[in-house]
C-alpha cells in the first residue's frame, strides 16, 4: 500500500506577489494528476497545503502580534483557500475531507502539544482524501501562533508511520547555494552531512511574503519530526506538468531532491 502525504506548497497554487490570487490553471492541473494517480493506484493520500498569497499576506499585516482579531482574519483567508482548493479536488473526483487545523493542533510555545489525528485516521480507513493547511491555531503559552504546514506534513507522515512525504513546491529542490548558479546546484540526493551544513549556513528567502521561513523550514520540521529511516522524502518541481502524476505513481522524476534523515 503507498502511503504519501503530499504537501502543496502556497507558492505553487497561489501568486504570493499578488494578495489574494490563485493559480487557477496550476490548481486545476494539480487536481486532475492527483485524481489520473488514485484512479489508477491504491494510493493512501493525506494532502497538506500552505497559505501562499492568503494566510501569508494576511499574517503579515500583524507582524507577529497575532491578537484575536488576527486569529479571526488569518484563519478566514485560510478557510476561503481551502474551500478553494477543496472544491477543486471535488470536481476533478477526488473525495478530499478538509480537516480544520485548529481543532486538530493545539500547540505550546508553538510546538505540537496536543493533537487529535482520530478524524484523520477515520477519514483514511473510509478511503478519503483528508486535506490539512497551515493555519493560526490556539497556543497554550503564546496565546495564538501560526502552524505551517511545513510542520503538518512531516508531523502527520511520522505519526501514521506513513512511507512518503513529498513536497510539491515551486523550484527544483534544494540547491547547494542561493541563489543558484543552474541545475548544476540543485542537490539530487541531500545526505545527513549536508542537512545539518545547510541548517547551520544557508540563509533562504522565499519571494514575497513569508512568514514561516521557506526552505529551511522545511528542513527544520522534516529533521525534528521525521524519525523513521525508511521513509521517502521527496521535493520536485510542481510548476511542471506531470510532476505530481509521476510523483504518486512512483515514476521517475529527472530533476527532484531526495531528503536522507
Ligand atoms: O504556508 C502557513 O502555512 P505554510 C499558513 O505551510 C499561514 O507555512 C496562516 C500563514
Amino acid at each position: 500500500m503507498r502511503e504519501i502525504v503530499l504537501k502543496i506548497g502556497g507558492s505553487v497554487i497561489t501568486d504570493k506577489t499578488k494578495p489574494f490570487t490563485l493559480r487557477k490553471h496550476v490548481l486545476n492541473r494539480i487536481a486532475s494528476e492527483i485524481a489520473k494517480a488514485l484512479s489508477e493506484e491504491n494510493i493512501k493520500l493525506v494532502l497538506v497545503h500552505g497559505g501562499g498569497s492568503f494566510g501569508h499576506f494576511v499574517a503579515s499585516r500583524y507582524k507577529d502580534k497575532f491578537t484575536p482579531r488576527a486569529f479571526i482574519e488569518i484563519h478566514e483567508a485560510m478557510e476561503r483557500l481551502n474551500k478553494t482548493i477543496t472544491s477543486c479536488l471535488l470536481k476533478h473526483g477526488i473525495d478530499a475531507v478538509p480537516i480544520n487545523t485548529q481543532l486538530t493542533f493545539i500547540l505550546k510555545n508553538k510546538e505540537p502539544y496536543k493533537v487529535f489525528l482520530d478524524p484523520i485516521i477515520n477519514a483514511l480507513k473510509r478511503n478519503l482524501v483528508p486535506i490539512l493547511y497551515g493555519d493560526i491555531v490556539f497556543d497554550a503559552t503564546k496565546k495564538f501562533s501560526i502552524l505551517s504546514g511545513d510542520t503538518i506534513a512531516p508531523y502527520i507522515a511520522s505519526k501514521l508511520n506513513f512511507n512518503n512525504l513529498f513536497y510539491a513546491i515551486n523550484v527544483n529542490g534544494v540547491y547547494k547555494r542561493y541563489p543558484p548558479k543552474s541545475d548544476k546546484d540543485l542537490i539530487e540526493v541531500l545526505n545527513q552531512n549536508m542537512l545539518s551544513n545547510i541548517l547551520e549556513h544557508s540563509r533562504v528567502k522565499a519571494r514575497g511574503i513569508d512568514v514561516t521561513g521557506g526552505m529551511v523550514n522545511k528542513l527544520l520540521e522534516i529533521v525534528k519530526w521525521v524519525k523513521i529511516k525508511k521513509m521517502k522524502i521527496m521535493m520536485f518541481n510542481a510548476l511542471k506538468p506531470g510532476y505530481v502524476y509521476r510523483a504518486l505513481t512512483y515514476k521517475n522524476i529527472p530533476k527532484k531532491t531526495i531528503v536522507k534523515v
